[in-house]
């Protein structure tokens, strides 16, 4: 069976990592096989750009250099975890993906759409989200819970942009969603975690027909029915007392 990838968006502190940690242990619960990742990281080449992009490293070679490196690290991510993980069955919780770059390099970057368009199909190479969920909340309580965040230490290269930047971005993450209504579900974000988790979960199990799987036969109930169909093999006595 081919598995299911789904992305969080959002602007910074709108509760991705929260939102995943909560969907991951319900998918769990209904019998899945469920991995989280990040970006830009999430395989070893593309963490080892990570630390370049978030620290401001490459800022002064231009939003150019940064949108090529971002899209370098997402195939990499691609094609060594989240391509093998979906074909394998898994599901696929990723905090951010294509629709960052879209909105942080393209809207607010300012890089032409031809450009932003052409790195992102080199870079998924048609690994489309099944679902995207864009959690939207006013970019002052995202920065504020980011910045509230235990230990977040200075903050990051994009976290300390203008406040107007930030709701741009907000602006673009809805626009996206207008425009792909089917792959893009917003949801307010401005309320507690665990309703926001509620409305989430719900989402997924019908937006991509997700149900409990069967639980694996026990291990004495299976050897008790081979071996009254084979009650003259060998392996009979394999069965527990
Ligand atoms: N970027 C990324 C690009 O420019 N282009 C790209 O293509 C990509 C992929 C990544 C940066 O890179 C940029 C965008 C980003 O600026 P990051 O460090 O990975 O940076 O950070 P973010 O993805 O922005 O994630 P954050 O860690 O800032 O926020 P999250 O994951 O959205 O939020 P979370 O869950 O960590 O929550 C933040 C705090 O709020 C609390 C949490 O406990 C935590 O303390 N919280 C809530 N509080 C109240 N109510 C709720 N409902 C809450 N939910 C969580």
């Amino acid at each position: 069976m081919k598995g299911r990838f789904i992305t969080f968006e959002g602007g910074e502190g709108a509760g991705k990592s929260t939102q995943i940690q909560y969907l991951a242990e319900a998918l769990r619960a209904l019998g899945h096989d469920v991995v989280m990742t990040r970006e830009p990281g999430g395989s070893p080449g593309a963490e080892a750009v990570r630390h370049v992009l978030l620290s401001g490293a490459a800022e002064e070679f231009g939003v150019r250099m940064e949108a090529i490196l971002f899209a370098a690290a997402r195939s990499d991510h691609v094609e060594e975890l989240i391509r093998p993980a979906v074909e394998s069955g898994k599901i696929v919780l990723c905090d951010r993906f294509m629709d960052s770059s879209r909105v942080y390099q393209g809207v607010t970057g300012n890089l032409e759409p031809e450009f932003v368009t052409a790195l992102e199909r080199v870079a998924i190479n048609g690994m489309v989200p099944d679902l995207t969920i864009i959690l939207d909340l006013p970019a002052e309580v995202g920065l504020a819970r980011a910045a509230a965040r235990a230990g977040s230490g200075n903050p990051d290269r994009y976290e300390k942009e203008a406040l107007s930047i930030h709701e741009k971005r907000r602006e673009a993450f809805l626009e996206i969603a207008q425009k792909e209504p089917e792959r893009c579900k917003v949801v307010d974000a401005n309320q507690p975690a665990d309703s926001i988790a509620q409305t989430i979960e719900k989402l997924a199990i019908e937006q991509l027909a997700l149900s409990r799987l069967p639980d694996e036969p026990p291990r004495e109930k299976r050897t008790r029915k081979r071996s009254s169909a084979k009650a003259a093999s060998s392996d009979i006595t394999a069965e527990p007392q």
